[in-house]
């Protein structure tokens, strides 16, 4: 690649997150930009008109392309830089791997999201608003809980990280912040200290970014 990658995140950002431990584990370095949440800079004029979303991630690629959606830099990120993988050959392997990766993705993640709390904050109080974020995070992750139990450890599908690992870790500061008792969860506990040591995931920890706390 020619020229900087450019990651338009935040740390406390679970989705950038997921996306910070992609970029390592392909070894690419790239450059963060943060847009402040608590501050609503995602709502900015000038980052909407380049994210109709107003949301982060967002990776900038060198020639100013900018892709949008974890998932899908994570995807873009496989297809460019094919080794080291994060889903393996066999087709059935990785279609149950992006099934327990949506799990958190599609069904959970953006169920608990600052909009949505705002929102349910604002028709039902802050009481109702953290009962909502805890009640979503417990079903997600129970069902990866027991799709997990089917599977070899340590990490999600046997004895290397996949894409349901990247997808699971950042899941969990949320589900601490939102004091979901995850005793509950041995597998996704065992999952967690399973990638706690790899480099990819410890330099994509919250508070090890430059616009950390
Ligand atoms: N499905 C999106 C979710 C992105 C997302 O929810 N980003 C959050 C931070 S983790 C955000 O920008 N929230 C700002 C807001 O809701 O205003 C992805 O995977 O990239």
């Amino acid at each position: 690649m020619n020229g900087p990658l450019r990651l338009h995140g935040y740390f406390r950002s679970g989705a950038a997150w997921r996306v910070r431990i992609g970029l390592n584990w392909k070894g690419l370095s790239y450059e963060s930009l943060s847009i402040d949440l608590r501050t609503g800079a995602q709502g900015d004029a000038a980052w909407r008109a380049r994210n109709p979303q107003a949301m982060v991630p967002a990776l900038e690629l060198p020639d100013g392309t900018l892709l949008t959606q974890s998932l899908a830099i994570l995807e873009w990120l496989e297809e460019t830089v094919p080794e080291p993988a994060f889903l393996p050959a066999d087709p059935l392997l990785r279609a149950r791997i992006r099934a327990m990766a949506l799990v958190i993705a599609a069904d959970t993640h953006p169920v608990q999201n600052l909009g949505v709390l705002k929102r349910v904050e604002a028709l039902a109080g802050a009481d109702a608003a953290r009962d909502w974020a805890r009640q979503t995070i417990v079903q997600g992750l129970s069902a990866c809980e027991a799709l997990a139990a089917r599977e070899a450890g340590p990490f999600a599908f046997g004895a290397e990280p996949t894409l349901a690992d990247i997808l699971i870790v950042p899941q969990l500061f949320n589900a601490r912040r939102f004091g979901v008792a995850l005793s509950a969860f041995p597998r996704i506990l065992e999952i967690e200290a399973a990638c706690a040591p790899i480099p990819a995931f410890a330099r994509a920890r919250p508070e090890v970014q430059p616009d950390a706390d």
